[in-house]
């Protein structure tokens, strides 16, 4: 099977490192709209049509099916996407919260934290989404500052740290982080140790759970050709695929 991954900008890498390393697919052609990143912080209008021109691209590519690795995009235009899209496109909101509900050891009484972009918390998606199947503590908060953060490498340090104290301070100990952003996966083990060792869901993995749980996936290749397509600046994503530990 190929697959299309689309994202706002490089992050939805991590997603598509998840499906290379998985050896479930024969191709992966990434997307990213690089020239207009971040969509986190735009209007749900602007994220829509700029989502819409990512689906005329796969319309017309050689890709079985298209995953939504931003979190942004799939909480805002997914059902827009997947009405004009020619194949079917899965966004990753559904399978995180199937992942926090298939976590070990967790269940409704856990405490669960949803962070990420401005618009994917506004929109609400995840809280409603995780409170409708019982959870009754469920805290949600933009973190906005971790994309640059990623970004830059800090993926632990001083820096860190004390943006983790500006955002987490306040709030009470979670037994699960919800990663809601393709970027925050790179922070996951910091984000852990911040909370004493609370489990963390990863868009990737809770990607490639949900498609192993809905696809038939039982061919196995033994690499992955990764295509990287990028709206600006295509080589400094190919840069951090490589340095994110994607093959190109
Ligand atoms: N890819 C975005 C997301 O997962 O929400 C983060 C980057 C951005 O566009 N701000």
């Amino acid at each position: 099977m190929k697959v299309g991954v689309f994202d706002s900008g490089v992050g939805g890498l991590t997603v598509a490192r998840s499906l290379q390393q998985s050896g479930c697919f024969s191709e992966l052609l990434y997307y990213g709209d690089t020239a207009r990143v971040p969509y986190g912080s735009k209007d749900s209008n602007t994220v829509t049509r700029y989502a819409l021109e990512a689906v005329e691209f796969f319309n017309g590519a050689d890709v079985d099916c298209l995953v939504v690795a931003c979190n942004t995009v799939s909480v805002t235009a997914l059902e827009q996407m997947q009405k004009f899209s020619n194949k079917p496109v899965y966004g990753v909101l559904e399978p995180g919260v199937m992942a926090l509900q298939q976590l070990q050891g967790i269940d409704t009484s856990a405490r669960v934290l949803v962070i990420a972009t401005r618009s994917t918390i506004n929109s609400g998606a995840y809280q409603q989404q995780i409170q409708a199947l019982g959870y009754s503590q469920v805290d949600a908060m933009p973190t906005p500052l971790f994309v640059p953060i990623v970004e830059e490498e800090l993926y632990d340090g001083p820096i860190l740290q004390e943006t983790f104290k500006h955002y987490f301070s306040k709030l009470e100990k979670p037994d699960v982080v919800l990663l809601g952003c393709t970027h925050f996966p790179l922070i996951a083990e910091s984000i852990s140790d911040y909370f004493n060792g609370a489990k963390t869901i990863h868009s990737g993995e809770a990607m490639l759970s949900w498609l192993k749980q809905h696809l038939d996936l039982s061919a196995q290749f033994e690499s992955t050709p990764l295509h990287i397509i990028a709206t600006e600046n295509v080589d400094a994503v190919k840069r951090t695929a490589t340095r994110w530990g994607l093959k190109l």
